[in-house]
């Protein structure tokens, strides 16, 4: 059955694998080390996608890690229960983790250490679109009955790790940092290439071009809705009936599809009002 959220802090997170003790845990008491390298996104904004890339970077464009190991394993969600268990436990293995936390809930180690972060920023009405279809259908968090009925809790922040504006917000306060990298879902969906290079550049890493080519292959949408390792693997059907994927359309816009014209108007002036004294260029979308 869909549950409602679990709240800490006054922010709702989705009620399955997290627990307020876990997050204050992770918050205060999680060691970060200075080799980690850490995703984090406001959820539905392309952190699986990420990940993938990270991985395939990792093993040069060879797919077997990725096709054999799921997303969670590899970059574990220190926010939840289990992901937190395998990044304490991990003994070797490459050190990807990933976290949909707003910054004032992110380990405090992190702030003086030299750990990696790729922050993933997306356009906000396609994360609401995402997120709705998302979790309309899943019993991993409080279910919306209509499109409209999660609009307004989005706009409220009330929907899993709350407010998009306030996430988006914190974390830029970070973008200048020599470890932060900010990267958006839609230069990603542009030049990919190019992206995967800056990461690489971010990491410190090299790729033949052949190397370069296999990491854009095996990260591509239709490859990532192929592999059973991305989707989901191994949860229960009563959180996620079969057939229910991330990989849902993977385009940029597909709100336009979607919101009222008063929507997009109320939408837009919750944005401006929000987001009022961040750099216009952090977001580009339309
Ligand atoms: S989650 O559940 O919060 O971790 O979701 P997240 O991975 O952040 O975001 C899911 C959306 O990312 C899209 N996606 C991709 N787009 C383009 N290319 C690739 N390779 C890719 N992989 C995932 C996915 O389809 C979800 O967006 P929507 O708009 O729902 O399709």
């Amino acid at each position: 059955m869909a549950k409602d959220y679990v709240w800490y802090q006054d922010i709702p997170f989705p009620p399955v694998d997290i627990y307020p003790e876990l997050i204050k845990t992770v918050h205060e008491e999680l060691v970060l080390k200075d080799e980690d390298i850490i995703t984090v996104t406001y959820p539905k904004s392309g952190t699986h996608w990420l990940i993938e890339v990270l991985s395939l970077i990792h093993t040069k464009g060879d797919p077997n890690w990725i096709r054999s190991v799921p997303t969670y394993v590899r970059s574990p969600w220190i926010d939840t229960a289990s992901g937190y268990k395998f990044k304490v436990e991990r003994k070797e293995g490459p050190p990807l983790i990933s976290s949909h936390l707003p910054i004032q809930l992110f380990p405090k180690s992190f702030f003086t250490s030299k750990a990696k972060m790729i922050y993933v920023i997306r356009n906000p009405k396609d994360v609401l679109i995402s997120g709705y279809y998302f979790w309309r259908v899943t019993n991993l968090s409080k279910k919306p009955e209509s499109l409209e009925q999660y609009f307004e809790w989005f706009l409220q922040g009330h929907v899993p790790y709350g407010s998009w504006f306030d996430h988006v917000r914190g974390w830029m306060s970070m973008r200048e940092k020599e470890n932060v990298l900010v990267l958006s879902y839609e230069q990603m969906k542009k030049d990919p290439r190019s992206m995967v290079e800056k990461i690489c550049g971010f990491l410190g890493k090299a790729l033949e071009p052949r190397e370069l080519d296999l990491v854009l292959e095996n990260s591509s949408f239709q490859a990532m809705k192929e592999n059973k390792m991305y989707n989901l693997p191994d949860v229960p059907e009563e959180l996620v009936p079969a057939g229910i994927k991330i990989t849902r359309k993977g385009i940029t816009g597909d709100w336009k599809n979607h919101f009222t014209p008063a929507q997009t108007q109320a939408f837009e002036e919750t944005f401006r009002e929000k987001m009022a004294g961040l750099p216009p260029e952090l977001f580009l979308w339309d």
